[in-house]
């Protein structure tokens, strides 16, 4: 097969030791992984000796050769060419492209591996046909993996590739299974450049079935997962503030009429309030922890909102197990990485969180969304509450319009002026009052009052958040206005009024509160 018709959508890369391959044999595995529909193979041997590597390869060839799929060898060349396989793979320490591209002359394949830009750019320009980009999650399989780069290092690569026209084809590697590779695939698709394929070690070579295993991984690998069935389309992401306005009396009404399930898992300063800013709203709260349960509550129609406000070990393996529900089913999650800035372990498990499913809205303040940002920000949070939120809102904007790429979601930045992106034009929302920063856990409700927007109208989840952040801004502006209201105190009724009979005005009809929104574009 000429080396441009190769097709990298599942390409299994060999482990022969008894950690993962067990008690099995190799070549065994390998046609059961070819019977399962793998795509391209490499057999990665760290350890053998050279003999057993030529005896190895040579029977593994002549299996591939049976179902007319290329064979790679990991790192040696001198062993490629004692096969007459198809090409090598060579890391960052192996041998350089240049020269092993000499040795094999134009027709062999030569893959690179890469974890930053400039190696990309190193390897494309030397004339890699194939990237593997890793290590996108911490895996065991790999000892002395350089860095764990997550689905948006990997989308960082992709967008540089597109951006410089490299016609080098890319598969991502490092922990990839079945529980996250539709997820893997969709989130680094979309932006001009999407992967080629992935590859993995353990979910086949350790699988007790590895045909079976093939033949899901692969089904998966072509399948969107459950929740990009409403994803946020280029066209809504680029409306103007008019067109979205007109939207938000419905979103409203849907909300009302369909009473969304707001599954809070939340912190213990706020549950009370949240769930009597769902009920004012319009949907139906539950306030529940427990990760086990989330795979029924999924079911419900609902969304889910993960707020980290009081995060604990426990705590984290609840958010993951029902994010994964959450996605399965294809329901919305609304996270709030509360305090992400503000210790070591709220940036790794923001790390753990996001890295572990699709959240469809990311919702913080200003250093929580930017401790979101790969690399991490360098702005040091103090406690939880908001800061002063004096940053130039143009590089504010940019900053979460491109977190909202790399991980294709939404993403709220709250402040004095919400910021809302969903990857397109960034949205100012000038609405709200200054009551809202002097109580305890308004920012947190607002993750609720967007889950129950974005639950009613998950086909326009954009359009939903900025309904959401109408509804509560300016419901804080009427409730402050009331006479009854003298403070922050009597202020929290209020706002629990004014969110109901705005609610109710609308439902009714009467948009007249509308008039007050203030929406712009800031980018
Ligand atoms: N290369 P598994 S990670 C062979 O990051 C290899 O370059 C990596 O194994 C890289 O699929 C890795 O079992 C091991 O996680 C991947």
């Amino acid at each position: 097969m000429p080396k441009h018709e190769v097709d990298y959508s599942l390409y299994l890369v060999t482990d022969s030791t008894s950690a993962i391959l067990g008690d099995a044999n190799i070549c065994e595995v390998v046609e059961a992984a070819l019977k399962g529909g793998v795509t391209c193979v490499q057999y990665r041997d760290k350890t053998s000796d050279t003999g057993v590597l030529v005896s190895t390869g040579r029977k593994l060839h002549q299996i591939t050769k049976k179902y007319n799929i290329p064979l790679l060898i990991n790192d040696r060349i001198d062993v490629a060419l004692a096969i007459g396989c198809e090409g090598v793979h060579i890391g960052q320490d192996d041998l350089d492209l240049p020269i092993a591209r000499k040795i094999l002359g134009e027709d062999a394949i030569i893959g690179v591996t890469v974890s930053n830009i400039a190696e990309v750019e190193s390897a494309a320009k030397g004339g890699a046909d194939y990237l593997g980009i890793g290590t996108v999650f911490a895996t065991s399989t790999k000892e002395n993996t350089k860095s764990i780069i997550g689905v948006e290092g990997l989308q960082e690569i992709l967008l540089r590739i597109a951006a410089e026209n490299w016609s080098v084809k890319t598969v991502c590697i490092g922990g990839i299974n079945a529980s996250n590779v539709s997820r893997v695939v969709w989130q680094s698709s979309g932006k001009g450049k999407s992967l080629d394929g992935v590859a993995v070690v353990s979910a086949i070579m350790a699988a007790r079935d590895p045909e079976t295993a093939s033949r899901e991984l692969l089904q998966l690998v072509k399948s969107p997962p459950a929740f990009a069935k409403f994803g946020v389309t280029t066209g809504q992401q680029t409306r103007s503030p008019q067109e979205l306005l007109v939207l938000v009396p419905s979103i409203i009404k849907a909300i009302h009429s369909k009473k969304p399930l707001s599954h809070n898992m939340t912190n213990l300063v706020v549950q009370n309030f949240a769930a009597n800013v769902a009920l004012s709203v319009g949907a139906s709260p539950i306030m529940a922890n427990y990760g086990e349960e989330a795979r029924d509550l999924a079911k419900l129609g609902g969304a889910l909102v993960i707020n980290m406000g009081t995060v604990t070990p426990d705590g984290l393996t609840n958010y993951l197990k029902a994010l994964k529900a959450y996605n399965d089913a294809g329901q919305p999650v609304v996270y709030d990485p509360v305090g992400a800035g503000a210790t070591a372990i709220r940036r790794s498990a923001v790390k753990t969180i996001l890295g572990g499913g699709y959240v469809d809205v990311l919702k913080g303040n200003q250093s929580e969304v930017l401790s979101c940002v790969p690399g991490g920000s360098n702005v040091q949070q103090r406690g939880v509450d908001s800061g002063p939120g004096n940053q130039n809102l143009q590089e504010l904007g940019s900053a979460i319009k491109e977190l909202a790429r790399l991980r294709r979601h939404v993403v709220v930045m709250t402040g004095k002026t919400d910021l809302v992106t969903a990857g397109g034009s960034v949205f100012a929302v000038g609405n709200g009052h200054e009551y809202l920063g002097m109580v305890t856990g308004t920012g947190c409700c607002l993750g609720t009052a967007i889950s129950a927007a974005v639950a009613a109208h998950p086909n326009d989840k954009l359009a939903a958040t900025i309904t959401a952040i109408l509804h509560y801004g300016i419901a804080a502006e009427l409730a402050a206005e009331r006479p009854d209201v003298k403070g922050p105190g009597t202020f929290v009724p209020a706002f629990i009024d004014e969110l109901y009979n705005v609610r109710k005005a609308t439902v009714k009809g009467n948009v007249e509160w509308l008039k007050r929104a203030k929406v712009t574009v800031v980018s």
